[in-house]
């Protein structure tokens, strides 16, 4: 049963929806340029127009509406209200989440505001991005201004979302912007994003905000493919660069300990100093936490072969082995897959709660703040409506299987019984930009044609308003 008080929501990210990335006054981000560049994206796609919500926002809030859904969490576009990501800001991009925001709370919808969700300001990732430390006082910047824009309306905070993902894919292995393939020497631009995120919860609070403030971060609980000390020692690492790294230090107030041999890949991170520390372990009022698939884990360099191969259509530079890398991602024979190839796998979601819970004795309330899933939906006219329709069945299972795995670690006598988990949120409303696979992974709960901007809701957002207007009621019978 789902609690009645438990928060049902979407999420998306203003990247991937808004287009209009030229309009009104909104200065170009890192991934225009990233984007923009060949062979980046599959099928040389980009953001310019993507789900054209800049100007299509109205009626894609009375979607979410219908839906019944509690709560939408969205981003804020950094260079549309700051064009410069310093200085001066601009009215119209202001407007626009004015609008959105009234929008929302005219139909009783709970916002939840990620303040960076990737689209850094250009001039400053031309400055070095989240390598240069100076970007996390920028998005402190502009968390106060935020906070006295829209302070008055958001009801929860997301300061930033998944600096796992920009670590590792923008500055370790460069298939995201700002495409910089540095390897290990990305875990500073993880240690910066952290510390923005400290500084930018300092900034919200400072200006009173009256809304719950929290991180968004992305946990996969990661095995080893086989037994061996090396192959403990590589989880161990990849342990910590996907998760210890970035949760270790909010909720702990120091790095992961490791064991010594990986000191050539994480001796930064036991050189920060403990005012950094402090400043990234402000209590939260609440942990976001992103849940997609576990992580197995196997030694030496690629290629990631088997089960888990990477979709056909992918740049070729993604599919290329890392050699320097003394691990690679291997596949998982016994789980169906995504469209992705990722692994479904819904009673990892369990085990990534009762790891947390472990882990973090004072873990604070938890939002799933993403869960969701790719497929190769197709549309068909409905039979008898003769309406176009799009039955996708897996979805809906991927999304129950999730919802009740979560529901089940966290409920009296559950693996994760201690986790006080408040709601869930659909990765995402509509089919949009999914960053370097272009519009070739759809994860909407409602399908775009991107030829036309025609939305057509497909079975799981039907589902979804049922699960929403069940809750609370005791449907095992
Ligand atoms: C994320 C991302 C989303 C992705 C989703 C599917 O936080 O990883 O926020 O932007 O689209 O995860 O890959």
């Amino acid at each position: 049963m789902i609690p009645a008080d438990f928060t049902l929501g979407v999420a998306t990210a203003a990247f991937q929806i808004e287009g209009a990335v030229a309009e009104d006054g909104r200065g170009p981000s890192g991934w225009d340029a990233f984007a923009a560049q060949p062979a980046r994206i599959v099928n040389g796609d980009n953001a310019d127009v993507a789900c054209d919500h800049y100007h299509r926002m109205a009626d894609d809030v009375q979607l979410i509406h219908a839906l019944g859904v509690d709560s939408y969490r969205f981003s804020l576009s950094w260079p549309r209200i700051q064009p410069d990501g310093r200085g001066g800001t601009n009215p119209a991009g202001i407007a626009f989440y004015d609008r959105l925001l009234d929008e929302l709370l005219s139909r009783g919808i709970s916002p939840m505001c990620t303040l960076y969700h990737w689209d850094t300001p250009l001039p400053l990732e031309q400055a070095g991005g989240w390598l240069n430390r100076e970007t996390a006082y920028r998005l402190a910047d502009f968390a106060a201004i935020a906070a006295e824009l829209f302070g008055d309306r958001v009801q929860r905070w997301v300061t930033i979302n998944e600096p796992t993902t920009v670590t590792l894919n923008g500055y370790g292995l460069g298939i995201h912007a700002p495409g910089h393939p540095g390897l290990f020497d990305a875990v500073p631009a993880g240690h910066h994003m952290v510390l923005a995120h400290g500084l930018s919860m300092q900034a919200l609070r400072a200006a009173g905000v009256p809304g719950d403030i929290g991180i968004t971060n992305v946990y996969s609980p990661v095995v080893a493919a086989r037994g061996g000390f090396v192959n403990d020692l590589l989880v161990e690492l990849f342990d910590v660069l996907h998760n210890g790294m970035f949760s270790d230090p909010v909720l702990l107030g120091r790095y992961s300990e490791f064991n010594p041999l990986l000191m050539p890949f994480l001796h930064y991170l036991t050189e920060v100093s403990d005012e950094d520390l402090a400043i990234m372990s402000q209590p939260l009022d609440f942990y976001g936490l992103n849940y997609y698939f576990p992580t197995r884990i196997a030694p030496g360099p690629g290629p990631n072969t088997g089960p888990d191969a990477l979709p056909e259509g992918l740049p070729d530079h993604m599919l290329e082995d890392s050699p320097e890398l003394p691990f690679h991602i291997t596949g998982w024979a016994q789980y169906d897959r995504t469209a992705f190839g990722w692994p479904v796998a819904p009673e990892y979601l369990g085990i990534a709660l009762a790891e947390m819970a472990a882990r973090y004795p004072q873990l604070p309330p938890v939002f799933i703040t993403e869960g969701g899933a790719s497929f190769p939906d197709v549309v068909v006219q409905d039979a008898l409506t003769g309406e176009p329709h799009v039955a996708d069945i897996q979805r809906i299972n991927y999304l129950g299987d999730h919802l009740a795995a979560a529901l089940a670690a966290t409920a009296p006598g559950g693996a994760a019984e201690s986790v006080d988990l408040r709601g869930y949120y659909v990765w995402t409303l509509m089919d949009n930009f999914e960053w370097a696979a272009g519009y070739s992974q759809r994860f909407g709960l409602v399908y775009v044609d991107f030829e036309t901007q025609q939305r057509i809701p497909k079975s799981s957002y039907s589902w979804l308003q049922a699960i929403t207007s069940l809750r609370g009621a005791d449907t095992s019978a």
